[in-house]
């Protein structure tokens, strides 16, 4: 307990964001990242060492945009080019309200702040926590953050490749020192997705951490 409060007081200035622990991309979800459970335990361990922790939870309405079966003759995973530039097309997952939206029954992080819903424009992705696909509306997230006088983001969760990748990039580019915890994070490797992933995150700055590292 007195290692966790002194822990705790060091990082008043950061931030644990979890990506989306929803039931959809846990096994059995419509849209399950492999070994996707394996990181439930790792964010409420991670957790522990993080005064301050937000949860984001995918939220699209019925007939989203993302979803293959809101276009004729499209299958999941193909792409397509929306105005604002290439989208994955995805089964259907994460429906305002749905059971599969929820966030799964093992995360127990009772101290977390915030839970940010996200994609719940009909017409416009939202991968990262910070924008929606545009990459020009705001969330609101960076400003919540600001306010609240963090410097240093660390992120967690599902799908690497996607949620955790276009969050950590836009962390990076609003002047967060930012972390991705490695082994807190399961990917989706869509066509290579998840190689140029992690390529895209070292090109913005963001830094590469485990447990470990956090926990030490
Ligand atoms: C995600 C695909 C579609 C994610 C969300 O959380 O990474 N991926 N919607
Ligand atoms: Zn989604």
């Amino acid at each position: 307990m007195g290692q966790v409060v002194q822990m705790q007081k060091t990082r008043n200035h950061a931030v644990l964001l979890i990506v989306d622990l929803q039931v959809d991309f846990l096994p059995g979800g419509t849209l399950a990242v492999p070994n996707g459970h394996e990181v439930v335990g790792v964010a409420n361990y991670a957790a522990r060492f993080f005064p301050n922790v937000v949860l984001t939870q995918d939220w699209h309405p019925e007939g989203h945009i993302s979803f293959a079966s809101s276009h004729t003759g499209k299958a999941p995973f193909e792409t397509i080019t929306l105005p604002y530039g290439e989208q994955v097309l995805w089964p259907e997952h994460c429906v305002q309200d749905s059971p599969g939206a929820r966030l799964s029954s093992r995360l127990d992080v009772p101290h977390a702040q915030l839970v940010l819903r996200k994609g719940h424009h009909a017409g416009i992705d939202s991968y990262s926590a910070f924008f929606e696909a545009d990459r020009t509306t705001p969330t609101g997230l960076a400003g919540y953050l600001r306010e609240r006088g963090i410097t240093d983001v660390y992120i967690m969760g599902l799908a690497t490749d996607f949620c955790v990748c276009w969050s950590a990039e836009d962390a990076a580019r609003h002047g967060f020192s930012t972390h991705v915890v490695e082994d807190g994070c399961r990917g989706l490797d869509v066509n290579g997705s998840l190689e140029q992933a992690w390529a895209r995150m070292e090109a913005a700055g963001v830094k590469r951490v485990s447990l470990d590292d956090i926990a030490a």
